[in-house]
């Protein structure tokens, strides 16, 4: 980057920085990408005058709300509902719902803004959003889950459509809160439709929906040996998380025949020298998903494995690839230091925003191969696109033709990143830069042609 491209750029966050107070993890987000794009853009004049990056950087909007329910001893909760709506330049606005304590503003934001480069490389058209609320979901029981559920879409409702803005699953949402919020979209509209994705296969879900985010990320890593020449087969996996995204990409780097060591939850992680084979993996989706119980528990079930708690991450064991799949700035510059220095090659993000902004320097410094979430974790709502495509259509297509259409789409944003990574006087890859170029110019392109909006 030129030396007055980079006074721009500084200057450019500063401005992010002053309008966003408080809302570190929008800024950390905005200038991840805009660190690739000031150089892209540095001779392209339109995307300038437009002030395209600038525009994307704000969004179109944000709702809050209050949401109250009552707990099963008959207090009144009250939490903060918000819906952030980034950009619907190629298609309504697409992208979860997290339940977590630590759903701030600045969290919806940075995940809204991601999404719109992230839908945009699918190929698909569906703009960015994303929403949630600081409801933990984590020892309450089904019917508080429930009349939580129904709450937060009492007020969502009037904000979505199949046609506006149409929210999926994320960190705390999964089945079960899609079903308990179409159920209460549906009551209060009198209306059918493909509001919601990742919806049960009784009521418009689609197959693969549950599995795409996790296997995609493994196809993209895939795609990623497959450039240089490798696979997975026979390399060892460091996995992050114990939810949806984690247990199935460790079940599809199990089937490619890659060996996984590890999973975690917010208390620590579990390594497991033996490797953790699919048997194990139904273990735990069970643990989790119908005991909601805790990866520690593991260690006791499964013999010559041990449980790091404390909050440990498990970037420490030496491995060949590292998937992390829990959340955000799960994963700084030290630990990326460690990965390196014990041998990492490849890295494929299925959380958003795992490394933060040194291990990202630390990772591309090193030229290891390294996907980005926006990249690597778009299997999901890939495959989100395509239920709302079936749902569109009222049809429900094959699981053969699924899998081949994430595969493809996989193979497609691989491609994509390629054509727009390369570093120059090297061979290697860089899919940060080239996530972030090739998700750029097909929103700029289409707000070019929209004039000033
Ligand atoms: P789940 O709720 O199914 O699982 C989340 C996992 O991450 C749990 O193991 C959870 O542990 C752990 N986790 C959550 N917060 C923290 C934290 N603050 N510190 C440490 N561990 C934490 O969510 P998903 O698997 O769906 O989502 C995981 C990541 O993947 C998120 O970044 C999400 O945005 C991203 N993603 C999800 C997609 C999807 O289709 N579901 C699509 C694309 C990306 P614990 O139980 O202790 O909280
Ligand atoms: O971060 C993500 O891409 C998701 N949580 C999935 C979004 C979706 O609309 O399927």
């Amino acid at each position: 980057m030129a030396t007055s491209d980079h006074v721009d750029l500084e200057r450019f966050i500063a401005g992010v920085e002053k309008r966003n107070s408080g809302q570190p993890e929008f800024v950390q987000a905005v200038r991840e990408v805009a660190e690739d794009i000031f150089d892209f853009i540095a001779d392209k004049a339109p995307y300038h005058e437009y002030q395209i990056l600038r525009r994307i950087a704000e969004p179109d909007r944000v709702m809050s709300f209050r949401v109250c329910w009552e707990d099963d001893r008959g207090n009144i909760r009250v939490q903060r509902g918000w819906r952030v709506q980034n950009n619907n330049a190629i298609g309504p606005y697409k992208g979860g719902i997290r339940f977590h304590p630590s759903v701030t503003e600045s969290v919806l934001k940075f995940l809204a803004f991601e999404q719109t480069f992230k839908n945009a490389l699918t190929g698909l058209p569906m703009g960015g959003g994303k929403g949630g609320s600081n409801f933990n979901p984590k020892g309450k029981s089904d019917h508080e889950v429930m009349r939580f559920c129904q709450s937060f879409m009492t007020e969502l409702y009037r904000h979505i459509g199949a046609d506006t803005d149409v929210p999926a699953g994320d960190i705390g949402v999964g089945g079960r809160e899609i079903g308990y919020m179409f159920g209460q979209y549906k009551r209060i509209t009198n209306e059918f439709t493909g509001v919601l994705t990742g919806k049960g296969l009784e009521y418009g879900g689609s197959l693969i929906r549950t599995e795409a985010t996790g296997y995609g990320c493994v196809y993209f890593l895939q795609n990623m040996l497959k450039n240089v020449g490798d696979s997975v087969d026979g390399k060892t996996i460091v996995v992050s998380g114990s939810g949806n995204v984690a247990t199935h990409a460790a079940e599809k780097a199990v089937q490619l025949g890659g060996k996984v060591l590890t999973l975690s939850d917010s208390e620590g992680f579990i390594y497991d020298p033996a490797g953790i084979d699919q048997t194990k993996i139904d273990w735990i989706k069970e643990l989790k998903n119908k005991r909601r119980g805790r990866i520690s528990e593991y260690a006791r079930e499964f013999k010559g494995s041990e449980f790091h708690g404390d909050g440990a991450r498990p970037w420490g064991v030496a491995c060949d690839v590292a998937l992390p799949c829990a959340t955000q700035n799960e994963l700084n510059g030290s630990e990326a230091k460690i990965l390196v220095a014990n041998g990492v090659m490849a890295v494929s993000e299925g959380a958003n925003m795992p490394t933060d902004l040194d291990g990202v320097h630390v990772f591309k410094q090193a030229q290891i191969l390294y996907a980005p979430g926006k990249a690597a974790n778009a299997g999901g709502v890939a495959v989100s696109g395509l239920e709302m495509s079936q749902n569109s259509a009222r049809i429900s297509w094959k699981e053969a033709d699924l899998q081949q259409h994430l595969l493809d789409i996989m193979a497609g944003i691989h491609e994509r990143c390629v054509e727009y990574g390369g570093r120059p006087g090297s061979t290697t890859i860089d899919y940060v830069r080239g996530a972030n170029i090739a998700g750029f110019k097909k929103v700029a392109d289409a707000m070019l042609a929209y004039g000033v909006v």
